[in-house]
């Protein structure tokens, strides 16, 4: 049995796994929320808090092997990208952690341009540029001094094992890693000012990172033996990696609080367009490229519940408000052709009165849209749809990629209406599911690092396809004249 943590910007989970021939079983045995937390008018990850959850998680693993009888063979750990902890020699942390939704990070944007335009960053890190990347946020750090920075999955490591490492897809996410040598970018280090020896060196995907710490076997029951391997330690490098694609046509959307929608690829494309549409080449598993676009995501409609549900509680009433199961049917009914927002814009990624940011952009753009929750849900998830077809399409144009048919996987997946209009909007079958991609891929890697599992991506693939059926939903026919324009496969 293996031990996937895994931990999203909304919530996390610890899952242990079996896997054989055609078989892919998980277990969940520890959900948890998470979420940033305010201190003095800064955003921040309670890491202190994460890693009591992670340590339950542990446990309850331990717990469930033994009654199944079984032992647990190895542990990955995969959370959100481009966040970081500054650790001392000691290994003890400065502070919480800062969260991508800080404002820190856009506002030092300028001063980095300053140093390496923003045409030379990506001529070496194929990075889209998003204000929080890594590198903008180092930027800020008065003191780097005897410090190192781990990225969030590599500090969870370091506390369970004591190793510092740096795995190497989530590398791909800091700008500060050459795209197409696969190492550091060691001048970008210089050319900003940075330590080269900021981070710990890189580790790959399969490679064993180190064994339990004696005080975590003891405090979770897990033999301290136990290896934790690293995975795609980049949740969206994970959920790829188990994306259930047949064929290699295939375009995907790990869609929860964001959404990551693209193509696998074997090589960066580096063009001024591909730059200019801010497509990013993340590192994916087997070295493979995940050339995608951060699109925005779910985090529209739970910032937008979590605005009613303290305004419910605020009117004295705490259930009067739909849960998000009620809400996706109402939203179902409400018409098709409403206003539309673009998700990408900058000014989401804060936290607080979602509702009204969409309303307002909405009006912005001369339309108008209802304050009644089923409408704002409509115009998110059309609005999702819409930048998800946009985005495929873009991919296809830059990368020559072809695709014939698009996965969803991620919480996202389980959104028949976010499904059903993202197969409309770009013409194309949708196949959904699995939810749980991400725990599946960090498991699958390490399967296969104990040579319990096939060689290839597209083995390991094959694995989630026989166990994970999707579900398909198919393009609502479109009208003669506009079909014409859109061919079956885009290419
Ligand atoms: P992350 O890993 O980024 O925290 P997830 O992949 O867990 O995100 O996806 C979370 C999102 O999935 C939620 O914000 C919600 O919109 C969606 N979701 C979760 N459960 C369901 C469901 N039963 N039906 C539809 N959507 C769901
Ligand atoms: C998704 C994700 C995404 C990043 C964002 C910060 O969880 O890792 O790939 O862009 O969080």
């Amino acid at each position: 049995m293996y031990v996937a943590v895994d931990i999203g910007a909304s919530s996390g989970r610890v899952i242990v796994g079996r896997i054989g021939e055609g078989v892919a079983e998980l277990h969940v045995v520890h959900r948890f929320p998470n979420g940033v937390v305010e201190h003095r008018g800064s955003l921040y990850w309670d890491l202190d808090a994460l890693m009591v959850q992670v340590l339950a998680g542990l446990a309850a693993a331990a717990e469930h092997a033994v009654a199944a009888s079984a032992t647990i063979s190895s542990i990955g750990i995969d959370t959100w990208a481009v966040d970081y902890g500054l650790v001392d020699a000691s290994g003890r942390l400065d502070s919480m952690p800062f969260s991508y939704r800080d404002s820190r990070g856009p506002a030092a944007v300028d001063a980095v341009h300053d140093h390496i335009s923003p045409g030379q960053l990506y001529a070496t890190n194929g990075l889209q540029h998003l204000p929080f990347n890594t590198l903008y946020q180092l930027a800020t750090e008065k003191n780097l001094a005897g410090r190192q920075a781990m990225l969030i999955p590599d500090l969870i490591a370091l506390k369970l094992t004591g190793v510092r490492r740096s795995e190497v897809t989530n590398a791909s996410t800091t700008g500060l890693f050459d795209a197409v040598a696969g190492e550091w970018a060691t001048e970008s280090f210089q050319a900003l000012g940075l330590p080269t020896g900021l981070f710990p060196p890189l580790i790959r995907p399969g490679e064993t990172l180190g064994t339990l710490l004696p005080a975590v076997a003891a405090q979770t029951g897990l033999a301290a033996a136990t290896p934790v391997v690293a995975v795609g330690s980049h949740d969206t490098a994970s959920a790829v990696a188990a994306v259930p694609a047949a064929k290699r046509n295939f375009a995907y959307i790990s869609s929860g609080t964001w959404s990551l929608v693209g193509v696998e690829l074997h090589a960066p494309v580096l063009t001024e367009a591909s730059r200019l549409a801010n497509f990013t080449n993340e590192r994916g598993v087997d070295s493979t490229v995940r050339y995608l676009r951060n699109v925005g995501g779910l985090w529209l409609l739970s910032e937008s519940m979590r605005s009613w549900e303290q305004e419910a509680a605020d009117a004295g009433s705490p259930t009067q408000h739909l849960g998000l199961l009620a809400l996706l049917a109402a939203a179902a009914k409400e018409p098709t052709g409403g206003p539309l927002i673009d998700v990408d814009s900058t000014e989401y990624i804060a936290p607080g009165n979602m509702p009204e940011r969409i309303r307002a952009a909405v009006g912005a753009t001369g339309g108008a849209l209802e304050t009644r929750p089923a409408a704002v849900v409509r115009c998110i998830v059309e609005s999702l749809a819409a930048a998800y077809a946009r985005t495929i399409r873009q991919a296809v144009e830059l990368s020559g990629q072809p695709v014939e048919v698009i996965h969803i996987v991620g919480g996202g997946s389980q959104n028949d209406l976010l499904c059903q209009l993202t197969a409309d909007a770009t013409g194309l079958p949708v196949l959904a599911g699995p939810v749980e991609a991400t725990a599946l891929g960090n498991i699958l890697i390490q399967a296969r690092a104990a040579g319990a599992a096939p060689a290839t991506l597209a083995g390991l693939r094959s694995i989630v396809a026989a166990a994970y059926p999707c579900l398909r939903y198919e393009p609502a026919p479109r009208q003669v004249t506009d079909a014409a324009q859109n061919p079956d496969s885009l290419e």
